[in-house]
């Protein structure tokens, strides 16, 4: 479907206002004829309250900035579309997921969750992964994560669990992180939290692309079908990029580099016209299976492993356009998970329970009142009629005398609708019980899934692991409570906590982990698809380069969907032998590899020694080996990868089998390239540097 034909799209139009050429007004609607002085009494006097131009543009601005979420305050968002590969209504009655010929117009927002507004995108955080459907039927909203699971099982919690991870009270520090004590403290205490600990301190918290992570539903969900049956739900997002991760040093530089590496990648890939893709898979279970397993399947602490029940892929997502204005609609969105459509109910899972009621109220704060589904990005497609009426900001001018139901003045209009004509009936469960401040005995076990999780992990994720807990706990002033959460993790492997005390000085508990209930290979990052589609390149050249080199190499890339940038010594623009000029996109002051992912050095003695002649030349190339990435270079560029330490004069041939490849002028060919292309594909060359 194009864009323009997308139905929301059409909606939006309406509020959209461009000033081209547009003469400058006051909200009133009044041509301003000065924007440069206020109204005086002489040209060195007072400023006189008459000027209503400036006491406008004035108060305008000094409200111009909302609260910022209370969690998830840092996001990005892009508009896209849903469609649907295989009708599930032996399921869910929901029309997008049961019509394969509707393309559901969407809209998602990625984020991250403890960090302010203007923190870095790099942060090691989970990313939400909310996604607005605006079904024929109404809005149907998956807020999720990248992660499949959560920190706490009742919502009671939550205000504690992000009281301990935002910034200590006394002088709201750190920003944006979890490495420090109240956080650590939670954790301690909580130990609940201990299998979400396991995906926080794996690669999964620092994602290379909000294109390359997976998004989750988290919590059990309900399908029910035309003929009112029901079946358990949880829904997964799976990239087409496949699910690839940062390094920790990588996202501390890319941090100060390009806070913003994560919106900015993003936003380049729609404008480039790669959109980003992600599959919708369901997992659904039987009612009556809600026993068949060792967790409880409503504690949000626990995941269904893929290869107990699979994930049937039913449908994508296509991210196809950018925002117009980021306050309007990335800035606006409010979400909530209790928006829902028909053929989708909640379960009794405690945490969802429990966020059915802090949405909406933080967003009537945030957003100013009650009216805020009107706001244009929240608007639905489906009509809106009920009798809610007046409030901050209503834009809706109903007409009518009457406000109410039942009435007979209007036939008793808006109508509510039989569920046969789509009104929503919810799910009549049969629920009994006492009221009881308590959770169930079957919440108890907080260690096999983290078990499982460590047990399922390669080598090196599991290194990156142990390496983020000895990072996070060294940041940890208090010595007792280093070793509190030591003795927590002791109850999830041996080898892992005694990893841990290794690295802080504590001492780890024997004999007590928890046996992984089972392996689950598909929670390694190791297993997911490869591809070099929109990975980033440097170009490295200088002055004298080889210019049939370039075009070719271009040409290729190019030809593979891998991005280009040529970075030089400087800005100006580099001759070629042929004397062919190009124009480089950074310079060696204004990239940095860390913002690639992989580097690329052109042959031509001249134009390495100009490199070389700036040592920060060597720094680059460096800091991509010590990251793991492709690393490629032709004849005198090989002088380079040496001064840089990623290949050694006489070592060559050994480094070819780590991602670092080198040809000879006359060789830099077709297949060289492939082969570098390749190697891009692989994200990154792990055994390079064997880590313990
Ligand atoms: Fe939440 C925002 C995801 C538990 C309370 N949450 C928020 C967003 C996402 C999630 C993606 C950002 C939406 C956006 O981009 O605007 N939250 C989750 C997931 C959870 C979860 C996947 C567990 C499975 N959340 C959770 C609980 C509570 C909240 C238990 C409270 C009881 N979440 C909120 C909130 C936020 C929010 C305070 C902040 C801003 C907003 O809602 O609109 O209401």
């Amino acid at each position: 479907m194009n864009d323009i034909d997308n139905i929301k799209q059409k909606q939006l139009d309406a509020y959209r206002v461009t000033d081209k050429g547009e003469a400058l007004t006051t909200n009133q609607g009044l041509k301003v004829e000065d924007d440069e002085h206020s109204l005086k009494v002489g040209p060195r006097g007072p400023t006189i309250m008459e000027d209503f131009h400036f006491r406008e543009k004035m108060t305008h601005f000094d409200h111009e900035r909302i609260p910022e979420r209370v969690v998830h305050a840092r996001g990005f968002g892009a508009h896209g579309e849903f469609e649907l590969y295989e009708s599930l209504s032996e399921y869910t009655k929901a029309k997008f997921l049961t019509d394969t010929s509707i393309r559901t117009p969407l809209f998602v927002r990625f984020s991250t969750v403890a960090g302010s507004r203007g923190s870095s995108d790099t942060v090691r955080d989970v990313r939400g992964f909310a996604v607005k459907f605006y079904t024929e039927e109404g809005n149907y909203d998956l807020v999720g994560n990248n992660m499949p699971v959560f920190f706490i099982q009742d919502a009671v919690k939550f205000p504690d669990f992000i009281h301990a991870v935002k910034p200590e009270p006394p002088n709201e520090i750190p920003q944006a992180s979890s490495a420090h004590d109240t956080f650590w403290d939670f954790v301690s205490t909580n130990t609940e939290t201990a299998h979400m600990i396991m995906w926080v301190m794996s690669g999964r918290a620092l994602p290379r692309s909000f294109r390359m992570m997976e998004g989750f539903g988290v919590h059990t969900f309900r399908f029910v079908n035309e003929q009112g049956k029901s079946h358990f739900v949880k829904f997964h997002w799976k990239p087409k990029l496949g699910v690839h991760s940062l390094v920790w040093d990588e996202t501390q530089k890319v941090a100060g580099k390009d806070p913003d590496f994560n919106r900015r990648d993003l936003w380049n890939a729609i404008e480039q016209g790669n959109y980003p893709e992600f599959e919708l898979g369901v997992q659904i279970l039987k009612e009556e299976d809600e026993f068949s397993f060792d967790f409880d399947i409503l504690d949000a602490t626990k995941l269904w492993p893929e290869e107990m029940v699979p994930v049937r892929i039913v449908g994508k997502m296509t991210l196809n356009r950018n925002t117009d204005n980021f306050f309007a609609e990335t800035e606006q969105v409010a979400f909530h998970v209790g928006h829902l459509v028909p053929g989708i109910d909640f379960t009794n899972d405690p945490l969802l329970q429990g966020r059915l009621f802090s949405y909406t109220d933080t967003q009537l704060l945030r957003l100013g009142g009650p009216n805020f589904p009107e706001i244009p990005i929240n608007r639905p497609i489906a009509p809106v009629h009920n009798n809610q009426r007046d409030g901050m900001h209503r834009m809706t001018i109903n007409q009518g005398q009457t406000s109410y139901h039942k009435n007979s003045l209007a036939n008793n209009h808006p109508a509510p609708v039989p569920t046969s004509e789509g009104g929503y009936r919810h799910y009549e469960e049969k629920v009994e019980g006492r009221k009881i401040k308590a959770r169930s005995n079957s919440f108890e076990d907080h260690f096999s899934q983290a078990s499982m999780f460590w047990h399922s992990m390669s080598p090196i994720e599991q290194s990156q692991i142990v390496d983020a807990f000895r990072f996070e706990l060294g940041k940890v002033m208090s010595k007792e409570l280093r070793q509190r959460v030591v003795d927590v993790f002791s109850q999830v492997a041996e080898d892992l906590a005694e990893r841990i005390a290794d690295g802080i000085g504590a001492t780890p508990i024997k004999g007590i982990a928890a046996a992984p209930t089972t392996i689950s290979p598909a929670l390694s990052m190791m297993t997911k698809t490869k591809t070099a589609v929109t990975r980033k390149v440097a170009v490295m050249l200088g002055n004298g380069y080889h210019t049939t080199e370039v075009q070719a190499l271009l040409k290729e890339l190019t030809a593979s969907k891998v991005t280009a940038e040529i970075v030089s010594k400087t800005l100006a623009p580099v001759k070629g032998v042929d004397g062919t000029l190009i124009e480089p996109q950074q310079s060696l002051l204004t990239a940095a590899s860390v913002l690639y992912d992989a580097v690329y050095v052109c042959g031509g003695a001249q134009g390495v020694d100009e490199l070389l002649s700036d040592v920060s030349s060597a720094g680059f190339v460096r800091e991509a080996f010590q990251h793991y990435k492709t690393i490629a270079a032709v004849g005198d560029g090989v002088r380079l990868l040496i001064s840089a330490g990623a290949v050694q004069a006489a070592g060559e041939k050994a480094a070819q089998l780590n991602g670092v490849l080198i040809a000879e002028e006359q060789s830099a060919d077709k297949p060289f390239y492939k082969s570098f292309i390749d190697a891009i594909a692989e994200h990154r060359h792990w055994n390079r540097i064997i880590q313990p």
